[in-house]
């Protein structure tokens, strides 16, 4: 039998996740769209063939037509509507992050630990990246000997109009915060965040973090959210014997008029279509096995994103190093 998934948020993740569900995820249906704005929701069912749309999130949770949900909605509902899900014991991929704010995050992880069951998968997709995977397969085979440094570029065309300058931080870069750390295999105990002094007119200003390891290694990441010339997203792990790079996936050299050029995504959703794929495929598996996916990204780990980025506000607005100091984890997510 079919996995009937409700989508909740119809923007530009909803958008995407229903056109994944509908086209490219076998044994799922898209049985439900849901999103505050009714047209919008009737518009995206309409494209990907859903039986139903809904207004409300948690009537939408509660269907009995519904075995699994993908939340796509604004960040600050994540936690909230993951809570929901655990409560009627049904399957979640929350879109990153879990929450902007870890003390949410570390409800949603005392509700599972209460249930003694994973039930939520935040949407970390970077992790399922074949560039991201050969690069910790490079590590975990010995090929680069010892990890000791990570640099990471992530820089989009412009920043969406409800950006706020913590943005950067607390919604672009909880990917490198998670991909780094789930690459390494090991947690941070300090950031230090800076950014140009010539910042533009931008209301998003570029940062500049450095991370410290428990492994001892240093992380770099630069996120731009207004580089202008295109998305790209960039990364190199540097060990005792040498280095691993992200590769772009370019399709087409472009020879015209004496020039060789490529082009860039103009956003996230091209550059990593098959990661989005490759995750909820994962988590389809979930729902129908109940065994949590190995690469997937759980709860503890969108409480890792979001207290680094909590720090990360700090360390800027304080303009200090700012040591992490998480939570002790429970056995439910100890690998
Ligand atoms: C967005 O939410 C994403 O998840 C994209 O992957 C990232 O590049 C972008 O900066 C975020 O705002």
């Amino acid at each position: 039998m079919s996995i009937r998934l409700a989508v909740i948020g119809a923007g530009i993740m909803g958008a995407d996740h229903a056109r994944i569900i509908a086209r490219d995820l076998p044994g799922a249906i898209l049985q439900v769209v849901c999103d505050a704005d009714e047209a919008r929701a009737r518009d995206i069912a309409d494209q990907n063939d859903a039986a139903h749309t809904s207004t409300d999130p948690q009537a939408t949770i509660a269907r009995p037509d519904v075995d699994a949900i993908l939340i796509a909605s604004p960040d600050h509902t994540h936690a909230e509507l993951s809570l929901a899900c655990i409560n009627a014991g049904k399957p979640v991929l929350c879109e990153k992050p879990l929450s902007p704010d870890p003390n949410e995050c570390l409800a949603v992880i005392a509700a599972e630990t209460a249930q003694n069951r994973q039930v939520v998968q935040t949407g970390f997709m970077r992790r399922y990246d074949p560039s991201y995977t050969e690069m910790k397969t490079a590590l975990t085979d010995g090929i680069l000997g010892a990890p000791l440094m990570m640099h990471n570029f992530h820089r989009n065309v412009d920043a969406p109009a409800f950006f706020t300058g913590q943005m950067a931080i607390t919604n672009s870069a909880p990917h490198e915060f998670d991909v780094a750390r789930f690459i390494l295999d090991t947690d941070y105990t300090a950031i230090s965040v800076f950014q140009p002094a010539r910042t533009g007119s931008t209301t998003v200003p570029p940062v500049f973090m450095v991370l410290e390891t428990k492994g001892g290694q240093l992380v770099n990441i630069e996120i731009n959210n207004n580089a202008a010339y295109g998305y790209d997203v960039r990364g190199e792990l540097v060990g005792e014997k040498g280095t691993v790079c992200l590769n772009t996936p370019i399709y087409a050299r472009y020879n015209l008029a004496l020039e060789a050029r490529e082009r860039y995504a103009a956003d996230w959703r091209p550059r990593y279509a098959k990661a989005y794929r490759l995750q909820n495929q994962d988590f389809l598996r979930f729902v129908q096995t109940g065994i949590f996916p190995a690469t997937a990204a759980n709860a503890w780990d969108g409480y890792a994103a979001a207290l680094t980025a909590e720090c990360g506000v700090r360390a800027l607005d304080q303009g200090t190093r700012i040591k992490i100091e998480a939570a002790e984890m429970p056995p439910l997510y100890r690998r």
